[in-house]
Formats: C-alpha cells, sequence, structure tokens
C-alpha cells in the first residue's frame, strides 16, 4: 500500500512536471557533462503528437537545483527531424533544472526538465 502511494505521489510530480497544456513532448536526448574549461553539447528532441517538431524557437534556461549560480541561457540549432542542438561549458556537475521556453503557431509552451550532470 506505501509503495502504491508513493507510486502515486510520483506521477503527480511527474505530471505537474509536465506544465503547459500543449501536445508537445520534450525530451532531454543528451545532458551536458562536466569538465572545467570544456564545452558539452545539449541535444534536445521534441515531438508534436508523437512526431518529430522541426522549425521551433525556444530558448533554454539553465540553473543549479540546490546552489546560486545564475543563469545561463542556451539558444538552439535547429538539426532536423526534431533535433536541437546547443553547447554548455557549465561551472559544475550536480543537479541542474532546465527551463525550455518556446513558441510556436501563435501558442507558447514550457517545459521543465530535472536532470544529472556526470563529473568526466
Ligand atoms: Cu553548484
Amino acid at each position: 500500500m506505501k509503495k502504491l502511494i508513493a507510486g502515486f505521489m510520483l506521477l503527480m510530480v511527474l505530471l505537474a512536471g509536465c506544465s503547459s497544456g500543449s501536445d508537445y513532448e520534450i525530451n532531454l536526448k543528451e545532458a551536458p557533462k562536466y569538465k572545467a574549461g570544456k564545452t558539452y553539447p545539449v541535444v534536445i528532441e521534441v515531438l508534436q503528437d508523437g512526431k518529430p517538431a522541426a522549425g521551433l524557437d525556444f530558448v533554454a534556461y539553465l540553473e543549479m537545483a540546490k546552489m546560486d549560480h545564475g543563469t545561463i541561457e542556451l539558444n538552439f540549432e535547429d538539426k532536423g527531424n526534431g533535433i536541437y542542438e546547443s553547447s554548455v561549458e557549465l561551472p559544475m556537475g550536480g543537479e541542474w533544472i532546465v527551463n525550455i521556453e518556446g513558441e510556436s503557431d501563435g501558442s507558447a509552451f514550457e517545459h521543465v526538465i530535472t536532470f544529472e550532470v556526470e563529473k568526466e
């Protein structure tokens, strides 16, 4: 029973994390890693109704979950097939949050993903 409740609460958290009512599915395909002075790629995949969504314009804001390193703004290059690429040199590894904000056909979308940055 405890497990069931925990599972249900996790589901609620996941649903809450998936903000806006759009039908976009945004995945962090490749998270950046961390090594002092090194730049890593950041790859995001966007699907709309399960199909690759090309031609989107969005910005991603990176923040550390439990520390203040300010906000790092990333612009992405449309690689086609729903794949968008950027790169970043992070100040440290650990838990990071990416807030993706964009617009398509006049409707705005927003998506928040928490991810782990591995130290290389
Ligand atoms: Cu930090």
